[in-house]
């Protein structure tokens, strides 16, 4: 027995284009299956079937146009079919943005636990984010993938219910309410709003060099992840820079430049033994702390592609002309873009110095995993008061920011850190007595 299956109401659209057929003939459909996409000017819409059974010619092809009452196909409607339910399904609009204030159909279940969910601001960035080359290779209609990209949903992490495997909108919607649930999903983040520069003047568009793609991925990831806090101090290196000058001919005789950065790093390297919290990282599950029983320090590079964070290996090891020396190879590596990888992994905590460049003071970012990063800026000469002569004494002070990961550490440890810090620098010659 055969039954005609025809467009069913769609509103007052007429001669809406077909953008998809779904099914071909041979195709065992249900009730309820999709069988084409339709486009209006305002949304996409999969019609679904009204019978269940075999399908036997289709009368449709992409591109074509269509109103309602249309013939979409010949079932072959065999007696144990489903029967036809006693209203015409309507077609399912699938391209609503999830934005929308009026209920979303996103929102496929009305079963409480997920009807709250579904009237939830719900951002694209919540989702994990989308493999390219799984998605394309993902079994799925265009318009289930046009529906998949706008909740920004990753196909290939999808199990198709439908024929062969392929993914259908229920298998899209399925897998979004059981993220959502699992509330793996953290906060929803507002979107920066999109402005069309070129409306106001010429534009020239350039993409992102790699690194910068790849630091700017952590530093973001760091950003939302991490609860920072900054710790702003000062250290008197008047006496640091005295003995800095008078290292200079031993310096030039071992070929290093000694700069203020390698004197920062030892008494970075004193700190982090003082308070090893500090060298610590959270574990993936953020229950534990794992304490590193050796120092690396990394630090951050200019280089004319981006930010780089080579690492100088148990730099708690070295004199302050071996950690100079690593300063400098590493830095020139780094500005040639020829550091590996090794290079740049298994640092513990961050050093980013602006000290050559300018600037009183500035917030870095942790580079998480680490817990805390410290960011040191240009020394000036600062009139400081001196109990003893009730005057005040020109000294050149070094202005620098500790970063921490506030999960971690609190801030009272943050302040004893910094000025733990401070007077190590201040005390150059007990600085230089452990290396
Ligand atoms: N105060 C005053 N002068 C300083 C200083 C400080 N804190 N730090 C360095 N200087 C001086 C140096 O002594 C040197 O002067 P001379 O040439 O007269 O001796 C000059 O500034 C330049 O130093 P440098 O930058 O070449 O060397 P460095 O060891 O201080 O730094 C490096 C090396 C690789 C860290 C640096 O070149 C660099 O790339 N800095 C940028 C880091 C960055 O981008 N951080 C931001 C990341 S976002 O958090």
């Amino acid at each position: 027995m055969s039954q005609d299956i025809f467009v069913p109401d769609i509103g007052d659209f007429k001669e809406v284009e077909v953008i998809d057929v779904l099914v071909k003939p041979g195709d065992r459909v249900e009730v309820d299956t999709a069988l084409i996409t339709i486009e209006t000017e305002k949304a996409t819409m999969d019609v679904p079937c009204s019978a269940a059974g075999v399908i036997k010619t289709l009368s449709v092809k992409k591109g074509d146009k269509v109103s309602k009452g249309n013939l979409i196909l010949q079932l072959d409607v065999t007696a144990a079919a489903t029967p036809a339910p006693s209203q015409a399904p309507s077609a399912v609009p699938v391209q609503k943005s999830v934005s929308q204030t009026t209920a979303p159909t996103v929102s496929v279940s009305t079963t409480p636990a997920v009807a709250p969910v579904a009237m939830q601001p719900v951002s694209v960035a919540t989702l994990p984010s989308i493999n390219e080359a799984g998605f394309a290779r993902a079994h799925a209609s265009p318009s289930v993938r046009r529906f998949a990209r706008e909740l920004g949903v990753d196909l290939s992490r999808v199990t198709g219910s439908g024929v062969k495997g392929r993914i259908t909108p229920e298998d899209v919607k399925a897998w979004v309410k059981q993220v959502l649930a699992s509330g793996n999903t953290g906060a929803a983040l507002p979107k920066v709003p999109e402005v069309d520069f070129a409306k106001f003047g010429s534009v020239e568009v350039k993409p992102l060099g790699r690194i910068q793609k790849i630091s700017g991925a952590r530093l973001h990831a760091s950003w939302v992840n991490v609860p920072h806090v900054w710790q702003m101090d000062e250290a008197d290196i008047t006496d640091l820079e005295a003995m800095r000058k008078q290292l200079k001919s031993e310096a030039e005789a071992r070929k290093v430049k000694l700069t203020p950065l390698a004197f920062v790093m030892l008494a970075a390297v004193k700190a982090l033994k003082e308070y090893p919290v500090f060298n610590a990282s959270l574990d993936a599950s953020g229950q534990n702390l794992v304490f590193k029983q050796y120092i690396n320090i990394g630090f951050a590079a200019d280089t004319p592609n981006g930010l780089v964070v080579p690492v100088i290996r148990n730099a708690d090891q070295k004199s302050i002309f071996a950690i100079a020396s690593e300063l400098a190879t590493l830095s020139e590596k780094a500005r040639e873009g020829k550091l590996g990888a090794a290079d740049m992994q298994g640092g513990c905590f961050t050093i980013s110095s602006l000290g050559g460049i300018g600037g009183t003071s500035f917030t870095p970012i942790i580079n998480a995993p680490e817990v805390a990063i410290l960011g040191v800026s240009k020394s000036s000469m600062k009139p400081v008061y001196n109990a003893s002569t009730h005057g005040f004494d020109a000294r050149l002070m070094l202005p620098f920011t500790l970063a921490y990961d506030h999960r971690v550490i609190d801030g009272a440890l943050g302040a004893r850190f910094t000025t733990y810090l401070a007077k190590q620098l201040a005390n150059v010659t007990g600085l230089l007595s452990m290396a």
